[in-house]
């Protein structure tokens, strides 16, 4: 087994390869884009090693940025790679080709880490991006909201894709008139780890509505098809509109809207608590009903500040059933699969955020745990996207981004006394 310091060595050498200049890639082949969440965790990885480079990349994420707030989910610096569905199937109106929907917004609270660790010669950078970020939590404030919980609009919104979340609502859905279109991510890992080819239909027949309004968020709005809030977004976007607020004094910008945008999401994050399962969950926005899964996203509320005994035993129920957490769906659920992307295997990059809430909120042994399993996934099997939670087995795309830059700042033992919380 490599040492920790091999490791390290590997992890930037993992970043530098994904690196394009001013932006860098998930990974090479599955992912030849930039991918807005990807991109902030690279920055949060490169900053333990090339801080300007670091700040190179939110600037090249916020770049993006729609006249409207929005920051898309993927930019398409480059147009001739073998990604599906690329910039012609999105069509979209942005100045960089890219996608019509957004992720979820953890750059703000990235983004504090870095600069606080370092600002010296970086105040003229944050406060640049500052009223950008602020003008994408706004985007979210004024078109997601149901009850004041952030909703998505297609399930790569969520950055959950298959996650059995959606799987009532997607089944509304038939994919009329989607045909003929070739998959690329099927060449290069294994379809069994991958969304189905009934899920694929789905998602391109949602990437098609949106094309046809030229996504218009109001025209959206009248006709969603799709349309359910979620924990992934409401407490990603809670936790970075405190982060950004805390920037925001520091600059002595005025933070009075992102005040009153912490109490609505703070609101909303209540309204995805559902009774019966005890747990948080994503609820459908269009009929109002309950998803019924623990998910790995429901251990984020802790990251945005909340707490609930009741979480707690859920996790300590999920992770008790599996070798390694935090698995992305309730293994005692049948639609628990380990091997098959967000139904069940881990990923490290929830982990990570997941483990930092915990931290933060005094769960000391469940933050240790959930770092342990991440970095003993990491040094078993090199940085890979993700991980099948009953054997440890490594899954999906290799010489992952978001991995190596983790176990950078989070996950490998000789962060030391840098190491997040
Ligand atoms: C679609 C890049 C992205 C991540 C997502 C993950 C996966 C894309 C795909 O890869 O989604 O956005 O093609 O499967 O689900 O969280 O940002 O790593």
């Amino acid at each position: 087994m490599e040492t920790s310091k091999d490791l390290d060595a590997r992890a930037r050498e993992i970043l530098r390869r994904n690196d394009r200049g001013a932006y860098t890639v998930p990974t090479a082949d599955l992912y030849p884009h930039q991918w807005n969440w990807d991109s902030a965790f690279a920055a949060l990885g490169l900053a333990t090693f090339d801080l300007d480079r670091a700040w190179t990349e939110f600037e090249t994420l916020l770049a993006g940025q729609w006249g409207s707030g929005m920051v898309p989910h993927i930019l398409f610096h480059e147009r001739d790679t073998d990604y599906f569905p690329g910039p012609e199937v999105w069509d979209s109106p942005g100045d960089i080709p890219s996608s019509g929907i957004s992720q979820p917004p953890v750059a703000a609270t990235l983004v504090r880490r870095i600069w606080e660790r370092d600002r010296v010669g970086y105040e003229d950078r944050m406060r640049a991006l500052f009223p950008k970020l602020a003008a994408w939590h706004g985007w979210f404030m004024e078109w997601r909201l149901d009850r004041g919980a952030v909703c998505i609009t297609h399930p790569w919104e969520a950055g959950r894709d298959n996650a059995p979340d959606w799987d009532e609502a997607m089944s509304r859905i038939n994919p009329h008139g989607v045909n003929g279109y070739v998959r690329h991510d099927t060449k290069c890992v294994d379809p069994d780890m991958r969304p189905t080819k009934l899920d694929y239909d789905r998602y391109i027949w949602l990437v098609d509505r949106g094309r046809e309004v030229n996504w218009d968020e109001g025209e959206r709005q009248k006709n969603c098809d799709f349309r359910v809030a979620d924990p992934t977004m409401t407490f990603i976007l809670l936790r970075a509109n405190l982060d950004l607020t805390a920037i925001g004094y520091r600059l002595g910008e005025d933070t009075s809207a992102l005040e009153e945008w912490t109490g609505i999401l703070a609101d909303g994050a209540e309204t995805l608590w559902n009774p019966s399962l005890a747990c948080f969950d994503s609820r459908d926005a269009n009929s109002g009903a309950w998803a019924n899964c623990v998910s790995n996203a429901s251990f984020l509320c802790w990251y945005a500040g909340i707490h609930r005994d009741e979480m707690r035993r859920h996790y300590d129920r999920v992770t008790s059933s599996v070798a390694y957490g935090i698995p992305s769906h309730d293994p005692d659920s049948s639609k628990f699969d380990p091997q098959r992307y967000w139904r069940g295997p881990v990923w490290p990059v929830i982990n990570t955020l997941a483990g930092i809430g915990m931290a933060e909120s005094g769960l000391k042994r469940e933050a240790g745990a959930v770092r342990e399993f991440t970095s003993e996934l990491i040094r078993r099997n090199g940085f890979f996207e993700y991980y099948n939670p009953c054997d440890g087995s490594p899954a999906g795309g290799r010489d992952f981004t978001w991995t190596a830059a983790i176990w950078l700042a989070w996950a490998s033992q000789g962060a030391g006394d840098d190491k997040w919380a």
